[in-house]
């Protein structure tokens, strides 16, 4: 896995709660449905523009600007401020997810140069799990992670606790991290990873066959949605997700069916034009 904690932020958690608890009454934006599943939404703090509705991640190559949902949140503020070169932050957005899946995708492919993502839970429990390539991990609250955003991964909480997590893009190289974040400010952190996925025999791939004959045009949101979780409790991949959802739309014998998870998975993973979206 090359995501990995920079190190762990010592944070005051009833201040961290109570602005948690803010971000997620705030008016969520509507952007990137076509990946996600349940309940997950993006509060733009930090952009261009400083207009929370301009919500698409792209390059702006600007000082940023703050939007008037981050004036509400002073203790985020100061902590981005504060581990953070600002001249080098482009994005700051929050993302919360409850009882909801983020599909595994592979970011920045639809533009020419890549940026450095950096997460930092502020409100977490352990039902809340990233996934990269063969990994599952979770990420505590106060940690500071690199993640490598260009690694087949996706997120999921798996219970009905609302996740969230601020997610800063900086313009900057991934050799080059410790110019754009206070690295020195943060204390040893060690990855979390989770051991106790159950292996795939031949029973569990009887199942997923099986979603064949079930999947239908109407369906296949929730199909995807079953498929997406099943990395975090089976030894599986990430990238598995698509192999399973084509088998299963093989086995309906639907062709247009099949031609439309294919499709899926080289948006996700593969190939895609700014600001293209899909219509799953
Ligand atoms: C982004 N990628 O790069 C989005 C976040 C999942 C897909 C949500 O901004
Ligand atoms: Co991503």
């Amino acid at each position: 896995m090359r995501s990995r904690p920079l190190g762990r932020l010592d944070l005051d958690h009833s201040r961290l709660a109570e602005e948690a608890e803010i971000i997620a009454r705030l008016p969520a934006a509507a952007q990137y449905s076509e990946y996600t599943l349940g309940a997950w939404r993006s509060y733009v703090l930090w952009n261009g523009t400083g207009d929370p509705v301009d919500d698409r991640f792209r390059d702006h190559g600007r000082r940023p600007m703050s939007t008037p949902y981050a004036q509400d949140l002073p203790y985020v503020q100061w902590i981005i401020e504060r581990v953070f070169d600002p001249e080098r932050v482009l994005w700051v957005r929050a993302f919360l997810v409850q009882d909801g899946v983020i599909v595994p995708h592979r970011d920045f492919i639809e533009f020419e140069r890549t940026f450095v993502r950096v997460h930092i839970p502020i409100r977490t429990d352990e039902t809340c799990l990233h996934i990269e390539d063969g990994t599952v991990f979770h990420m505590r609250a106060g940690e500071v992670w690199f993640l490598d955003a260009e690694a087949v991964h996706g997120a999921a909480s798996l219970s009905t606790f609302s996740r969230v997590s601020l997610c800063v893009d900086l313009d900057c190289r991934p050799g080059d991290v410790s110019t754009a974040i206070r690295t020195d400010l943060l204390a040893a952190a060690t990855p979390l990873v989770c051991r106790d996925r159950k292996p795939c025999g031949p029973a569990f791939r009887e199942a997923v066959a099986a979603l064949g004959g079930m999947i239908t045009h109407r369906n296949f949101r929730d199909i995807l949605s079953l498929l997406a979780r099943v990395p975090y409790h089976w030894e599986a991949r990430a990238a598995d997700v698509f192999d399973w959802l084509i088998a299963a739309c093989n086995q309906s014998g639907d062709q247009a069916l099949v031609a439309k998870a294919r499709d899926y998975r080289r948006y996700c993973l593969e190939q895609r034009t700014f600001e293209e979206t899909f219509d799953l």
